[in-house]
């Protein structure tokens, strides 16, 4: 239902953001709203990225979600969806998840894509993708559902933008030539100790078709992936929750490893 107006869009992004402003869990959105579905979410979660980019954030890229069985099972959901990513979002390297800012978070390891060209669908294949790609990175995604217990419907979870937070992405890339992603292999450790593995194949059988699939979805709605953007394709293993002081590290086959560290006190940013 596309007659939803956008004042009541903005009534959505509003509850959202305080949510994440004052750490202040929510229950489902969709449960006394009839009309919020998938369309309207993504309308909301763009009038979200206005508002970041008009106090002065930047668009960075584009994030799935949910492209892994791992994922959608642990949620229930079985549709991969997009969110946008924010400059504010990204960690600098070495820097701590600032948990004190955070409502719950938890961590998933992800293949990351930077842009060499900018992709937009429909049509786009994963060789098309790939041929779009500049260079491919491990990084680690901070998800913060603002719904409690992480329990959201599709509708939800799009308008609070794929739950992300932060997002870190190791500094030196890899040429996506000769690669094979499917195979790239990579373990999640929390301090020290493994505490899950999975391959490339994980994520829609291939990053490169997840990454076809963002470029198809945003073309859907008008938007496209950009040169010089970032793509998290989706968490390939289920996200853990972390706490105060943790060390979460992945380590991957060809991608090298990347480790993040939990601030470790209250008021630590
Ligand atoms: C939804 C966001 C999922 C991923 O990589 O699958 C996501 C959630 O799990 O809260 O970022
Ligand atoms: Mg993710």
């Amino acid at each position: 239902m596309n007659t939803v107006p956008d004042a009541e869009l903005d009534r959505l992004v509003d509850i959202l953001m305080d949510a994440e402003r004052t750490r202040r869990d929510l229950g489902r959105l969709t449960t006394d709203r009839p009309w919020l579905d998938a369309t309207v979410a993504y309308r909301a979660q763009a009038r979200q990225r206005e508002r970041r980019l008009d106090a002065g954030d930047q668009w960075v890229g584009t994030k799935l979600g949910l492209t892994s069985r791992a994922k959608q099972q642990r949620m229930g959901i079985s549709s991969p969806l997009t969110g946008f990513l924010a400059a504010s979002m990204a960690l600098p390297l070495g820097a701590p998840i600032p948990f004190a800012k955070l409502i719950h978070p938890r961590v998933e390891p992800e293949i990351v894509f930077v842009m060499k060209s900018r992709l937009v669908g429909p049509g786009v294949t994963a060789a098309t993708a790939l041929a779009a790609v500049e260079s491919v990175h491990a990084g680690l995604e901070v998800i913060d559902s603002r719904y409690t217990d992480f329990d959201f419907a599709l509708a939800d979870v799009i308008a609070d933008n794929a739950s992300s937070a932060r997002f870190a992405v190791s500094p030196t890339g890899v040429s996506p030539v000769g690669l094979d992603l499917q195979l790239e292999a990579c373990v999640l450790r929390l301090n020290g100790e493994v505490v899950d593995t999975a391959t490339g194949a994980a994520v829609q059988g291939n990053p490169f078709e997840a990454l076809a699939l963002a470029a198809n979805d945003l073309g859907a709605r008008g938007e496209a992936i950009e040169a010089g953007q970032l793509v998290l394709t989706g968490g390939l293993t289920d996200a853990i929750f972390i706490a105060p002081g943790d060390s979460v590290s992945v380590e991957f086959t060809s991608l090298g490893s990347l480790t993040i560290t939990v601030a470790a006190s209250e008021g630590t940013t």
